[in-house]
């Protein structure tokens, strides 16, 4: 893979290339942000655990870049989810409230098109390919990217859900965000395939490995994926070749797996860093439009916080969600929980 610098030199670019990268890079930068304060609010005991995007922002910002928030759907892994945040910043909410172990995590605003965390590995994959089915049936316009890891195509629900996409010509983009690790399992021992993106060829959709690392790469796949599925030609899978530079998760300690060589080799091709200098060199980028995206992702990160702390917590919600109608004996249930968390009957 080339380095992480973009095709086009920013020099020739006009004006409004260089908004649009701009753009990009802010997205990048909030990605990294949001993911450093998740990670911190683990330690401050304030979260569970979350899923660190460091390394992988060009992946996954590049590739949501090419998708029309208004249309389009996302289908995410865990890891994604701080880079989505065109999509909305209930993108954020919900991530935090996941985090949080709160039960409306899931219930995402209905005009926010965005599937809410899947923990299940590759679970979300057939999901995302039954809406994209449904939505060509129901001749809706949109398509729609779903997000999940090198381990997850491993996984039974990748290769069905790829094989029937092919079938029925679901207009979804299958992005394999293959960060170099499963957790401690190394991508060389999950597959003999040689690259994920040869495994189209088994379901007869169109494959593409993509620099994962360069944002205009991973987002000119992303696009040409989308006119293709949008004009009824199919799925593509694409795998998007980056590195997890950090853990795996907060209860992670990549120390014990990954050669320091190889995470120093990665880190000098660091995402946001090229992306950076390149735009720096040509005159596009400085410290204070540095600082002024790290305070805006720093706001928007405080105003989600701040909901997702106000959002109160249901404790009986378990009933209702989890059965057609109460019985005389969940109602029960249902007013001790409420009792105890009034403060009533003790
Ligand atoms: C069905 C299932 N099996 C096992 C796990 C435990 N698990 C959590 S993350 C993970 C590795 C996933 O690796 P990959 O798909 O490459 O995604 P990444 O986390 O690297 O982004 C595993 C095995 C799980 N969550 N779900």
């Amino acid at each position: 893979m080339a380095d992480a610098r973009p095709a086009v030199e920013p020099e020739a670019a006009n004006p409004a290339d260089r908004e649009d990268w701009r753009g990009l890079l802010v997205e990048m930068i909030r990605a990294r942000h949001w993911s450093t304060r998740l990670f911190n609010l683990q330690r401050q005991g304030r979260i569970g655990t979350t899923a660190p995007i460091d390394g992988e922002e060009a992946a996954v910002v590049g590739s949501a870049a090419a998708m029309d928030p208004a249309t389009d759907w996302a289908v995410p892994q865990y890891r994604e989810p701080v880079g989505l945040g065109r999509f909305g910043d209930a993108v954020l909410l919900h991530t935090l409230l996941y985090h949080s172990g709160h039960p409306d995590a899931g219930g995402y605003p209905a005009d926010v098109r965005v599937f809410p965390t899947q923990i299940s590995i590759a679970a979300q994959i057939p999901h995302a390919v039954g809406l994209a089915w449904g939505m060509r049936l129901r001749e809706e316009p949109g398509v729609v990217l779903c997000y999940f890891g090198d381990g997850a195509t491993s996984e039974g629900d990748f290769y069905e859900a790829a094989n029937l996409a092919g079938v029925v010509r679901a207009p979804v983009i299958l992005l394999c965000v293959n960060n170099g690790w499963a957790i401690s399992t190394p991508v060389r021992e999950q597959t003999a395939a040689g690259s994920v993106a040869a495994k189209a060829v088994a379901v007869g959709i169109a494959g593409e490995r993509v620099d994962g690392n360069d944002v205009l790469a991973v987002r000119a796949a992303t696009a040409a994926a989308r006119r293709r599925a949008a004009a009824g030609e199919g799925p593509t899978l694409i795998e998007a070749v980056t590195y997890r530079m950090g853990p795996h998760t907060t209860a992670d300690d990549p120390t014990r797996y990954v050669p320091a060589e190889e995470l120093e080799s990665w880190r000098a091709r660091d995402p946001i860093a090229g992306f950076r200098r390149h735009l720096e060199e040509a005159g596009a980028w400085d410290a204070d439009r540095q600082r002024a995206a790290e305070e805006e992702a720093d706001r928007r990160f405080d105003a989600a916080l701040a909901a997702a702390e106000a959002t109160p917590l249901r404790t009986d919600c378990f009933i209702d969600s989890a059965y057609a109608w109460p019985t005389p004996e969940l109602e029960r249930q249902r007013r001790t929980i409420q009792d105890a968390a009034t403060g009533e009957g003790r």
